[in-house]
């Protein structure tokens, strides 16, 4: 079954025309309710008679973390507070935490996101679903929470805490369905792999985001929980997870199109970019009352596609995330995302995806150095197993990434685990600047 089969697998054109008049009211909720909008929107020229559909987005200025920290807390709601439920927040890369309000039916659409997501993950009523992302300010755990209750599901609200006890109410209870972060789900993975419980476990269907992964952390995941991995994704200045998420086929997360507008932008010009196009993420809410956003810059690089899924959904999809357009690194004036490290290094048999990126300055010169997990067995192994392996991580490395890194392995649990979303990166050139 597919959750309101109407909205997702809707032809195209008659999407865009209710794209077109839902961008209209927003752009009017905005213009007229929030001040901040108001005065950017003039300083362009514009009214909002300007803007009569999807066409006339790019007219529209951008929204940026900068805009929420100016207005931060409340400054671009657009209804009184006495008409929101619920504030969710998440820390911002600098400076003030970013901040959203919600209105009763602001959270209702969200619910019916998530609750579609999770369809498309093949969970329904009859599923046990526990809940591994922060309850609290974080919107994880509540929006999984709420779209799971919309299916009917049965929720565990287990929330992040000692992994023990999460992996004994997952198997007491006999959870068949979870939505944690990727590599949170991959530590419970090897704790039940060490405990010889694994078999024990009931899941078949793991909701997984918040974080950048891998088709290559998606087959591990598969392989050793014995379960199916979707992807799930969102940022709490638009809603929070559901925005997006990836069906069955796996080709790409469908964007919930009517509630959610996506483009693809160069992010050094601002430019739009056509159909197809690698560049910055931006997106506009369409049926948002408390906290609309208009052409919001996620900083998070993709690709767009649109032609029909195999699943029937005609949305578009967003394609593997590359990463954060800030977490990009230049290391000796090359390109590097955190990803393509991570796929390279999941190709090499005996290496797991926890991983640590060094970069440094040594006379004047960067440096990158990578630490990364491997499996026990290398380090009883007979004598030149290690620098065996170092090697083949090296070259695999050089050719996904064009640089040579200094590469250390390291036993399982050496490197930091996080419940949350995991950092792979530390950058200490910029203490020299
Ligand atoms: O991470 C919402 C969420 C919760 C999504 C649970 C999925 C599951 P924020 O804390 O505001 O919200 O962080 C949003 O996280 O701009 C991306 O950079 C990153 N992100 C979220 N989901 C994915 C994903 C939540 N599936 C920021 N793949 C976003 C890659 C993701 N990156």
């Amino acid at each position: 079954m597919i959750w309101n089969e109407t909205k997702e697998c809707m032809p195209r054109e008659e999407l865009r025309k209710l794209q077109d008049a839902r961008l209209v009211k927003q752009v009017n909720h905005v213009y007229y309710n929030v001040p901040y909008y108001r005065k950017k929107m003039q300083e362009v020229g514009l009214e909002p008679g300007d803007i009569r559909g999807v066409d006339d987005l790019s007219k529209l200025p951008f929204t940026t973390y900068e805009d929420l920290r100016e207005t931060y807390p409340f400054g671009l709601a657009a209804v009184p507070l006495s008409e929101c439920v619920r504030l969710q927040s998440s820390s911002g890369t600098t400076g003030k935490p970013k901040i959203a309000v919600y209105t009763r039916r602001d959270i209702d659409i969200w619910a019916e996101c998530v609750a579609r997501g999770l369809t498309m993950a093949g969970i329904t009523k009859n599923d046990i679903m526990q809940v591994g992302y922060g309850y609290g300010l974080f919107t994880g755990g509540l929006g999984a929470h709420y779209g799971a209750e919309k299916i009917g599901a049965l929720v565990i609200p287990m929330g992040t805490g000692s992994t023990e006890k999460i992996i004994n109410m997952m198997i007491d209870c006999g959870a068949t369905a979870i939505a944690c972060t990727p590599s949170y789900l991959l530590h419970v993975a090897e704790e039940l792999e060490k405990s010889g419980k694994i078999d024990q476990v009931k899941l078949k269907a793991a909701v997984c985001g918040a974080e950048p992964w891998t088709d290559e952390m998606r087959d591990q995941l598969e392989r050793r929980l014995h379960l199916k991995a979707f992807d799930i994704y969102g940022l709490t200045e638009i809603a929070g997870p559901g925005v997006a998420t990836d069906c069955e086929f796996h080709r790409g997360l469908h964007i919930q199109e009517d509630h959610f507008l996506p483009e693809v932008i160069n992010p050094e010009t601002g430019e739009q970019l056509p159909e197809g196009s690698e560049g910055e993420l931006v997106i506009t809410t369409l049926t948002k009352e408390g906290f609309p956003m208009i052409r919001y810059r996620t900083k998070d690089v993709t690709n767009l596609e649109y032609d029909k899924c195999d699943c029937g959904r005609t949305t578009a999809r967003i394609q593997r995330f590359k990463g954060r357009s800030d977490d990009m690194l230049i290391i000796r004036g090359v390109n590097v995302f955190p990803s393509q490290v991570e796929a390279a290094l999941l190709n090499v048999d005996g290496i797991t995806p926890n991983y640590f990126m060094t970069v440094d300055r040594v006379d004047n010169s960067d440096t990158l150095e990578v630490a990364v997990e491997v499996e026990d067995r290398f380090f009883s192994d007979e004598i030149g197993a290690l620098e065996d392996l170092t090697k083949k991580v090296h070259d695999k490395l050089r050719s996904a990434i064009g640089l040579n890194a200094k590469i250390r392995l390291v036993e399982p649990n050496t490197l930091e685990h996080s419940q949350g979303k995991t950092k792979h990166v530390l950058d200490k050139r910029h203490l020299y600047d």
